[in-house]
């Protein structure tokens, strides 16, 4: 290492000493890849004796998305985590956030960036990123995910690199980081595309701290899909060929897929189909699924914010980057790239994301337990569902044993209006409401969407609204969360 660099060599302790009350820490990371490791741990360790002492200590966090239990698990439990923005999906931050410790900022992930960057919420005063390599001049090479890390590194005053041998260089060079100006355009014609450069460039003097670790994204394996992934997954295909026979469909578009072992098991559907013709991704998540695409030499590019692979993917990848030269197929992002309202619009995307409940006019509630108990976050299923050519909300019919239905009268949050949506998929089947009036849509759904315990329910629902309302969005406002309020009590939206 360069002595310039080697003087700036310290323990993750000592890191985290330099870590002042009040500071607004920008992470790398996103979906639980590339996101510091010790660092955190460290703080938070001190952050625990601060406050036995009865010292007042606490944190801003900002992230690309979700990151792992080693950043986002440990500051919550140490109860140090005083805002966080702009994606979780970590339980004890849940907790943390619904029980008001911490505030929380659910915002589009295409949006974080620029909002950041324009002064809308406090800017942040330290950067702590996850990175491969480091030259004297500044330039930072980062490890599995765009995110948000350029634009931390362009605004922190100060920077503390985790400095991760793990990976090798099967990460360097795979990066294209650009960020846009203001009215800007992002001139990304094809997925593939490369507009920036490989590295981020700061100014090395506001690098304080590098910490060497080797350690790999600790990510959980998959599940195999279920069967009502399975079932989800035939459908979409199934549709997506019907479309292709009509015409409707040009063979050449990308996918994004969202998180999840559904999203996981439409690629990996994809990828076992002999007549599937290969695809390109332009997604946020790059998941394990695609290493069936590889296997079936089907992968054409897959562009994405972050590569987010269990333990035993990143095995893989490692080991085939060179030498089946895998690393060539791969573009990793800036999120306010990768979800680009533009580039999603001008590539003609196909999207799929997950739903936690949808009504029966077509919103959907992508984010919070009764109106009100945050699940995760929007992420960035409203950067690709409104700009995408062809979009899909896919939701199992009924969750927790068939306590809760995933379609409901009015959804009780509204991430995504009935202008945003256009197909939905549960394992019961496939409803396609593009160029329906809301009445329509909503036998539509029922009948093909609904579990049959709720079809009945579902359906008085829309006659009485029929009977008793206007003939456009008949809702009857007094019973609209009639199966919200069932749920709450008596534990079942059935009663
Ligand atoms: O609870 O874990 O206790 O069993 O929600 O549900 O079916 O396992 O599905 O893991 O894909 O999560 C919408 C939360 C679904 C996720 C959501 C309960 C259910 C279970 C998880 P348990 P499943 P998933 C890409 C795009 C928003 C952001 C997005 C999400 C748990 O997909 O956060 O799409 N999406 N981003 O039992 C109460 C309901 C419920 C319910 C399911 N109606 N009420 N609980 N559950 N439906 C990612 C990024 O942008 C980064």
């Amino acid at each position: 290492m360069h002595p310039d660099l080697k003087s700036k060599v310290m323990t993750a302790q000592e890191a985290a000493a330099l870590i002042n009350n009040g500071e607004i820490i920008g992470i790398s990371g996103f979906t639980g890849a590339g996101y510091p490791k010790v660092v955190t741990p460290a703080l938070a360790e001190r952050g625990t004796k601060l406050k036995a002492e009865g010292v007042d200590f606490g944190i801003s966090f900002y992230t690309g998305a979700s990151v792992g239990d080693e950043s986002d698990g440990v500051l919550a439990r140490a109860g140090i985590m005083k805002m966080r923005l702009p994606y979780q999906s970590h339980a004890d931050v849940r907790n943390s956030i619904n029980k008001g410790t911490t505030e929380y900022i659910d915002m589009h992930l295409s949006h974080s960036a620029r909002m950041i960057r324009m002064g809308f919420v406090p800017k942040p005063t330290l950067a702590l990123v996850d990175a491969c390599d480091v030259t004297p001049d500044g330039k930072i090479y980062l490890t599995g995910c765009g995110g948000n890390t350029p634009t931390y590194l362009q605004i922190a005053d100060r920077i503390i690199i985790e400095l991760n041998t793990h990976y090798g260089d099967t990460l360097k060079g795979v990066h294209d980081v650009f960020i846009p100006e203001l009215k800007g355009n992002v001139p990304i014609y094809s997925p593939g595309d490369r507009i920036g450069k490989d590295y981020v460039q700061v100014d090395p003097k506001k690098i304080v701290a590098i910490v060497e670790v080797k350690l790999p994204d600790n990510l959980k394996p998959f599940a195999a899909p279920d069967d009502d992934s399975n079932a989800i997954a035939a459908y979409i295909l199934e549709f997506l060929e019907h479309e292709r026979k009509k015409g409707r469909l040009p063979n050449d578009v990308p996918y994004q897929s969202g998180v999840g072992n559904v999203a996981n098991a439409v690629l990996g559907t994809m990828a076992k189909n002999p007549a599937q013709a290969p695809v390109a991704l332009y997604t946020e998540v790059i998941q394990d699924s695609i290493f069936d695409i590889l296997e079936a030499d089907k992968l054409i590019v897959a562009s994405g914010a972050s590569v987010s692979y269990s333990l035993a993917g990143q095995d893989k990848y490692m080991a085939n980057a060179h030498t089946k030269d895998w690393k060539s197929k791969f573009v990793l992002r800036p999120q306010e790239i990768s979800n680009n309202p533009e580039v999603i619009r001008r590539l003609g995307v196909i999207s799929m994301n997950t739903a936690l409940e949808a009504d029966i006019f077509g919103h959907v509630n992508s984010t919070h337990v009764n109106g009100s108990r945050i699940m995760n976050g929007i992420g960035g299923s409203g950067d690709f569902a409104r700009n995408c050519l062809l979009g899909f909300f896919m939701t199992p019919s009924v969750a927790k044993g068939g306590k809760i239905s995933a379609i409901v009268p009015m959804v009780s949050h509204v991430d995504h209006t009935e202008h945003d949506t256009m197909i939905f998929v549960s394992e019961q089947g496939l409803a396609d409401l593009r160029g329906l009036a809301p009445i329509k849509r909503a036998r539509l759904i029922i009948e093909k969407c609904a579990h049959p315990s709720y079809k009945p329910l579902l359906q008085e629902y829309l006659d009485y609204g029929i009977k008793h309302s206007a003939l456009h969005t008949p809702h009857t406002l007094d019973k609209a969360f009639d199966f919200h309020k069932r749920l709450i009590e008596t534990g079942s939206m059935l009663g």
